[in-house]
């Protein structure tokens, strides 16, 4: 499998919690690199474009409240495989359906405030990983 790239964010929920080494360890010790990293707050409005893809979603609204709620973490992580790797990593949506171990198992507390987001293919990774970086912030270890 090919060296990929995808887009992680520690949601506001899991920046509150203060569990941001637990989340970073994960990746490490999985063969995921940070190879670019930003703490952020994003506003409303952004946090609407980020998520355009759900705008005719009902829970929409919801969602770019609760992203614009507090400060995010936005990593870009490379590695063997990394979008399955890390949607492997994150558990599923749903805190309750995530499998024991995973992040969203461990630090989710409901389907809006589930800790962090991935990439879910390659073609939204490079748009999500643009979202936030230049070509200048991203430092490849491949
Ligand atoms: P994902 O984050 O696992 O990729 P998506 O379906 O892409 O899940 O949804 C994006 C985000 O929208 C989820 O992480 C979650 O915070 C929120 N979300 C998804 N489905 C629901 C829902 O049914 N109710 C409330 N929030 C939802
Ligand atoms: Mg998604």
């Amino acid at each position: 499998m090919a060296i990929q790239r995808t887009l992680s964010i520690i949601k506001p929920d899991a920046i509150a919690k203060n569990v941001i080494g637990d989340i970073i360890r994960r990746f490490e010790e999985n063969g995921l690199s940070i190879i670019a990293m930003k703490m952020t707050h994003l506003s409303a409005a952004e946090a609407g474009r980020f998520y355009a893809v759900h705008a005719e979603r009902p829970f929409y609204k919801d969602l770019c409240t609760f992203m614009s709620s507090g400060p995010i973490l936005a990593m870009c992580l490379e590695g063997k495989n990394a979008i399955a790797l890390n949607r492997q990593l994150m558990g599923a949506t749903n805190p309750k359906e995530a499998e024991e171990g995973t992040i969203r198992a461990d630090h989710a507390d409901s389907i809006d405030a589930n800790a962090v987001h991935g990439s879910d293919s390659e073609e939204n990774a490079a748009i999500e990983i643009n979202f936030f970086f230049s070509d200048l912030d991203i430092h490849s270890r491949s």
